[in-house]
């Protein structure tokens, strides 16, 4: 008999590549924020798990930001490894779209083929037999296979479950952590108990996935390995066996090269990198990104009781003194490509129509905070200076000078760009209130950016400036803004 046909033979082949880079770079996003909670408070101190020996707290008296929670794993494990959350999120979601698509082909192959029974039990009396099947295992004996499979009962259960409960359930998890999806739709990441909750069994399925892959290859192991990959590399139980071995062990040594390449080359050009995965990721990001407009309303109960910080505040005297007189002197200069240049105050800004929304923050390293944010849309401010025709971005230039509060061979002061359509939607604001109260120093006083369908990375905090532009590729390393440029994320955050 057949054991496999060849697009089954290729589709496992791939499936095995793309799942080493997703839990690879997967395992650097998770380094970022090594930790898990079920709530989307997120109570530092509090979590569920922690996979980092430092603990941070509420109420410490040292001021500290959420970045220095992130750690540095080994590159043997995480990809790229060493604190690199940006390009771990550029293999990951690179890679996501080839998974995908990988199986979407063979599930389609699977139902044209007329060959879903392989997978799909059609009847309960596979419970008993997996069984059985584990039972002869234990036994020291080799279960018989199901009647005109390759496989047993429990074998077919556990492919069963990877490829129709786990595999999609990674990827609705994964939907449910982007901020754009969450905010455009935010009874879907309830679905999950939240984006906490999402993330938490997004966690839980790798580990079923490790485990499923060592139990496998144990399998594969007991079964016989020649003949085992005279079926899966080759197609046919009868194959020759040396020629299996052979290609069994260049298709493994491949993946490995794969996945070593990819480290290396992301930890000596990072900035390549970010370029090249970027042509296959920044569109993607882009669609989910920015189709979606926040439709977030939480209510005050819903508040978090402690909300992180990320991103030291500007230590520089002249920011200081503005701040020691509360900002009296403090004028948001707005300009570039605008009919009407203006300089506001912050009485001027107060004086200006006003708005509020109590919104979930997503930081790209991974925690959520809900706060109510108060101030103007920045769509009026747009209208009061009238930007001219080719006017398609807005950079937001800051007070924190991050080469001194960040310093980690990152320098220049913060900035960050978004486009003029984001900047329209009626949840984008340029915050003056949180809670009520005015802005917190910490959390971005006098004026912080409020974009609520991206990362929070967007959300420029003590805005000094804003400038429309037609193009920001001469601002700063050209990458679109301070995270973009010195930690290589995408300038699309939605996810
Ligand atoms: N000026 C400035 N704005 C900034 C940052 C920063 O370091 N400097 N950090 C960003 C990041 S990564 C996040 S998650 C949010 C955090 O906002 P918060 O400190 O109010 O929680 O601010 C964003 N805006
Ligand atoms: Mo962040």
């Amino acid at each position: 008999m057949e054991a496999f046909p060849l697009w089954i033979v290729i589709t496992h082949f791939l499936n095995i590549l793309f799942m080493t880079l997703l839990g690879r770079s997967g395992i650097e996003v998770l380094s970022a924020f090594p930790k898990l909670y079920l709530s989307d408070h997120c109570p530092p101190g509090r979590e569920a798990v922690r996979f980092s020996k430092r603990v941070f707290f509420a109420g410490s008296p040292k001021l500290w930001s959420s970045l220095d929670e992130e750690e540095s794993w080994s590159p043997k494990i995480a990809l790229p490894g060493r604190k690199n959350l940006g390009l771990g999120r550029h293999w990951h979601f690179m890679t996501l779209q080839f998974w995908i698509l990988t199986g979407l082909v063979y599930v389609a192959l699977l139902f044209i083929e007329g060959q879903w029974r392989r997978l799909v039990p059609t009847d309960w009396s596979i419970v008993p037999d997996a069984l059985r099947a584990m039972a002869t295992y234990l036994s020291g004996n080799l279960p018989q296979p199901q009647p005109g499979l390759p496989y047993n009962a429990a074998q077919q259960l556990a492919y069963f479950g990877v490829v129709f409960i786990l595999a999609p359930l990674q990827i609705l998890t994964g939907a449910a952590m982007s901020p754009s999806v969450i905010a455009r739709f935010p009874w879907y990441a309830r679905l999950f108990g939240g984006k906490q909750g999402a993330r938490t069994i997004h966690f839980l399925v790798l580990c079923a996935l490790i485990g499923f892959v060592i139990v496998h290859t144990a399998m594969v192991v007991i079964h016989g390995i020649p003949r085992e990959w005279a079926g899966i590399a080759l197609g046919s139980y009868h194959a020759n066996h040396t020629l299996a071995v052979v290609v069994g062990t260049l298709g493994l040594l491949f993946i490995l090269a794969v996945n070593v390449v990819a480290t290396r080359v992301s930890l000596n050009h990072p900035r390549r990198v970010q370029r090249a995965l970027g042509l296959v990721v920044d569109p993607f990001e882009r669609v989910i990104s920015r189709r979606f407009a926040s439709r977030q309303h939480y209510a005050r109960r819903d508040i978090s009781p402690y909300f992180r910080v990320n991103g030291y505040p500007p230590p520089d005297a002249e920011f200081e003194d503005l701040a020691a007189s509360g900002f009296v002197h403090y004028r948001l200069d707005v300009g570039g490509l605008v009919e009407e240049p203006i300089s506001l105050t912050l009485a001027e800004l107060r004086a200006m129509p006003q708005t509020s929304q109590i919104t979930k923050h997503n930081c790209i390293q991974g925690w959520t905070n809900i706060a109510e944010w108060g101030g103007v849309p920045l769509a009026a401010i747009t209208e009061r200076c009238r930007p001219t025709a080719d006017a398609r971005y807005l950079v937001f230039y800051a007070f924190d000078d991050k080469t001194i509060t960040e310093n980690e061979g990152r320098y220049g002061y913060f900035y960050g760009t978004i486009p003029l359509d984001l900047a329209l939607r009626p949840q984008t604001i340029l915050a003056l209130d949180m809670n009520g109260q005015p802005l917190p120093i910490e959390h971005g006083a006098p004026a912080r950016l409020r974009v609520e369908t991206q990362l929070g990375f967007k959300m420029v905090k003590w805005v000094r400036a804003i400038e429309f532009v037609a193009d920001y590729h001469h601002i700063g390393q050209g990458q679109g803004g301070w995270r973009e440029d010195q930690q290589y994320y995408a300038n699309a955050a939605g996810i």
